[in-house]
């Protein structure tokens, strides 16, 4: 191990090591000190932003030093690492995760008490680090949590976008979007100005005779430089601290241009920092959506060219061969975003290192994975050839070269198809050209995987089934998604882990999930039921207030609360909620007071962001709050129903709305979710689900039992046919959905002409997402629903028997199985008393 103090000297610094708190009294010294001295406050000057920034930096500093002994045992024992490249990972709040996960919250709390501050008050205090749109980040960020705690020597790389995801207000019913500057003060990050790469863009491609060889140079672009931002991920119960590292990109060579700054143009002196900075100012708001803009071309390659360059440097510090390469390092791509990674290592290989092209191509195919998430066309990534060409001229050669190479065996292989040459093509002959990214990706993957069954299924038999005909189907598998159980049960509701904890011996079960199996015997327990209803309603009651905080309205907390929280798409299907939502509303209309007594209060709660540049998605956001403005106020309808849009859903709001659900809708076409990752969340927290057959719902389903779940609507295997029937033959819509659309029509929740476009969508434009298909099976299971909901006793049997079988879905799982089927690493064990390890 590197290290620049000589031996004489190291006694000192042994002497001095830091040692961490460990109690309350160390804690309460760490946050005094850092309020005085960091923060430059006046003893007993503090306040609650101020508590939470000291106890940030104590946990901070915890974390760092835990950080060090973990890279210093990583290159130590120099095994095989892994890096998960992302352009999103969607963290939330890091003080509560890193307290739970360091196991000193109770020292946290107790101190915060004795120097005056509420723990919860102070984690409050946190800004989300909101670097992601949806289940893909949120993917990435449990992703890292359980690679540290299971041990796994392993990094994540990403940008460090200046502006995260946008807040959401709701102004007059519509979504307006305001900027998410969140870098004010944040504890979490380490800037690592002596970890800086030079990236380039532009330029021309010249060949060169060296020592008798041509070669291809890349020269006379634009420099951006990256610098490095550092963040402590802390593993649950262990002192593996992994690494996120984040890039930010700047102005290589000075701040400004001096020459012009003197001669007085002080606008075009700053205009080179500005456009570099540009780079990773914001994160793209797009969930399942691409949408071919330059500067994202810019990012992707800017981050991964960055990326592979520290991967490489670390990879060379052993001074091995190049062909042990994919024996050190394991590169797996969240998404097509970062597959210019591929090219990237290619070109490495063969300009810089002068590798033969086919020993190089054999390392990087060996190296990667690709991971799909999405069968969706428009999510899948094309760049125009032109655009990449201008960007990146050598990378489009070696794109070419991989094509033609690839082609060629294709030929070999399939001599007499040529239409199987121009459907595999990476470059696809359009007007204007394009490249496949997801094409790419897995021509230069040695694995490629899908996200749930269903979903790896599709995409062999849909999308890439050419792909499985050529490389066989073992290049092609599963793996489930799965979340982290400490931050969305231990960490989101305390009181139900608590309690789970009591019966499962201890909390053993957060790190193995599967141990949750022993709720299952006490589901009879009478006592046991009522502690959990008991927890159950005060995770509601906590979120009755922060509606009426936030909304103005108030909700009975004994109501059934039915919840969907996620993206707004079309194919997740919130206009089928809502309009299921105006059905129910109607029905309440027209029963007697006598009838009305005997329904059952419902809370039907909305919340998710819609993309900017999504006008159906605004829509619905509008129709649910304009439902939401006529319902909440109708007095013959009371506490029966209301309807609530919760505004600006994010991590942090997850983690209070999961536990307080006793429903929640995950409501996809079938064939389109390629997993999902809610519905575990809320099945972890006991509540139902009400699903299609689609995503992990269906091995949900099979591992809590159907009598669990409220399953309706079309299989995808249908969903084809149908689509076929709604534009070729007579297209009859639901006739209580049609009631549903002639009340809006009527003007019921305003000015129809608002969301005259969600109604043609399916009446007119062939109702591409099945909605009135799926109709009266919705409806009729939302009353299943109901009646389940009356018998109070069974419905917690069924919500226990669930959690108790949910232990398949720990993401600690899935890093087993990239692990061992993808990755080929093993954990790094570590000795708790020795910086080195065993
Ligand atoms: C999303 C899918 C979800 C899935 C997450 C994580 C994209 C492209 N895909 O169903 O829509 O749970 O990925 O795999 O964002």
């Amino acid at each position: 191990v590197e290290a620049s103090i000589p031996e004489p000297q190291r006694e000192a610094w042994k002497r001095n090591q830091i040692t961490s708190f460990t109690d309350k009294d160390g804690f309460e010294k760490e946050v005094v000190r850092h309020v005085e001295t960091t923060l430059a406050r006046s003893m007993f000057n503090c306040d609650e932003i101020a508590a939470y920034s000291a106890t940030s930096l104590a946990f901070r500093d915890r974390l760092i030093t835990h950080w060090n002994r973990t890279q210093q045992r990583q290159t130590y024992r120099d095994t095989k690492r892994v890096y998960y490249l992302s352009l999103e990972f969607l963290m939330g709040r890091a003080l509560d995760n890193a307290m739970l996960n360091v196991g000193l919250k109770n020292v946290a709390q107790d101190g915060l008490a004795e120097l005056g501050f509420r723990i919860e008050d102070v984690v409050k205090q946190e800004h989300d680090a909101a670097l992601g749109n949806g289940g893909l980040g949120r993917l990435a960020a449990c992703f890292l949590d359980s690679l540290a705690t299971l041990n796994f020597p392993a990094w994540g790389y990403g940008l460090r976008y200046r502006y995260g995801i946008f807040k959401q207000e709701i102004i007059d019913g519509y979504q307006v979007e305001v900027p998410d500057y969140w870098l004010d003060f944040n504890p979490w990050e380490f800037p690592r100005h002596d970890v800086t790469v030079d990236i380039q863009f532009f330029g021309q491609v010249n060949k060169k005779t060296v020592g008798g060889k041509t070669i291809s140079v890349w020269e006379a672009g634009e420099i951006v430089q990256a610098v490095a931002y550092d963040v402590p991920i802390p593993g649950y119960d262990t002192p593996t601290t992994n690494n996120l590292r984040l890039w930010s990109s700047k102005a290589s060579g000075g701040e400004f241009d001096f020459q012009k700054f003197n001669s007085g143009d002080y606008e075009s002196s700053v205009a080179d920092q500005q456009r570099a900075e540009t780079i990773s100012a914001v994160l793209y708001p797009n969930d399942n959506l691409e949408r071919g803009k330059e500067l994202r071309l810019k990012q992707q390659y800017f981050w991964v060219a960055a990326s592979l360059y520290d991967i490489v440097r670390r990879f060379k510090k052993s001074r091995r061969s190049w062909n042990e390469f994919p024996d050190q390092v394991a590169i797996q791509l969240n998404d097509t975003h970062p597959t210019l990674a591929i090219v990237e290592l290619q070109r490495i290989l063969v300009d810089i290192e002068g590798l033969e092209w086919d020993n190089a191509w054999e390392i990087v195919t060996s190296t990667f994975g690709y991971t799909n998430h999405t069968v969706l066309p428009e999510a899948l990534e094309k760049w125009p050839v032109g655009l990449v060409q201008h960007l990146l001229p050598r990378h489009l050669q070696i794109i070419y070269d991989i094509n033609l190479f690839f082609l060629q065996s294709v030929e070999k292989a399939f001599p007499d198809d040529r239409d199987m040459l121009r459907r595999v093509s990476i470059i696809e002959e359009s007007q204007p050209k394009m490249v496949r990214m997801a094409f790419l990706a897995i021509v230069g993957s040695h694995k490629v995987n899908g996200v749930a069954e269903l979903h790896s299924d599709l995409i062999k038999t849909t999308i890439f089934k050419d792909f499985v005909e050529i490389y066989g189907p073992d290049k092609f598998t599963n793996v489930t998604n799965g979340i982290t159980p400490r931050r969305w049960l231990h960490q989101a509701n305390p009181r139900l882990s608590e309690l789970i904890a009591s019966k499962c011996g201890g909390n053993d079960f957060l790190k193995d999930l599967t141990l949750l199996n022993q709720l299952e015997k006490h589901v009879e327990d009478k006592q046991f039921r009522k502690e959990w209803a008991e927890i159950k309603y005060a995770n509601k009651v906590r979120l009755a207030k922060h509606i009426k905080d936030t909304t103005g309205v108030v909700v009975n907390p004994a109501s059934l609360f039915d919840v969907q929280v996620k993206r707004i798409h079309e194919y997740k299907r919130q206009q089928l909620n809502i309009f299921g939502v105006i059905h129910r509303y109607l029905s309440l209309k027209a029963m007697t007071p006598d009838q009305r007594k005997k329904q059952l209060p419902r809370v039907s709660i909305f919340g998710g962001k819609a993309a900017p540049g999504y006008w159906m998605a605004k829509q619905i956001i509008h129709l649910i709050n304009s439902v939401g403005a006529v319902v909440n106020k109708d007095e013959d309808i009371g506490d029966l129903l209301k309807v609530i849009f919760l505004e600006d859903y994010n991590v942090s709001k997850a983690e209070m709305i999961c536990p307080a659900s006793d429903i929640s809708e995950h409501i996809s076409t079938a064939g389109t979710e390629a997993s999902g990752t809610s519905n575990m969340k809320f099945v972890l927290n006991g509540g139902l689900i009400i699903g299609t057959c689609d995503g992990a719902n269906i091995e949900i389903t099979r591992e809590i039992g159907e009598s669990n779940i409220f399953l309706f609507g079309n299989l995808s295997e249908d969903v084809e046919d149908l689509r076929h029937a709604h534009t070729y033959g007579s297209h009859t819509i639901d006739s209580d959905l049609d009631k549903v659309f002639n009340e809006i029509e009527k003007g019921t929740f305003g000015t129809p002409h608002d969301f005259s476009a969600m109604i043609a969508a399916v009446r007119q434009h062939g109702d591409y997402y099945l909605v009135s298909d799926d109709f009266h099976s919705y409806i009729e299971t939302h009353q299943l629903v109901d009646e389940a909901y009356r018998n109070q006793d069974e419905w917690i049997a069924k919500c226990i028997t669930s959690v108790s079988r949910m232990g398949f879905f720990t993401s600690d799982r899935c890093i087993n199985e990239y692990a061992e089927e993808i990755w080929n690493v093993e954990p790094l064990a570590v000795d708790r008393h020795s910086i080195w390890g065993p």
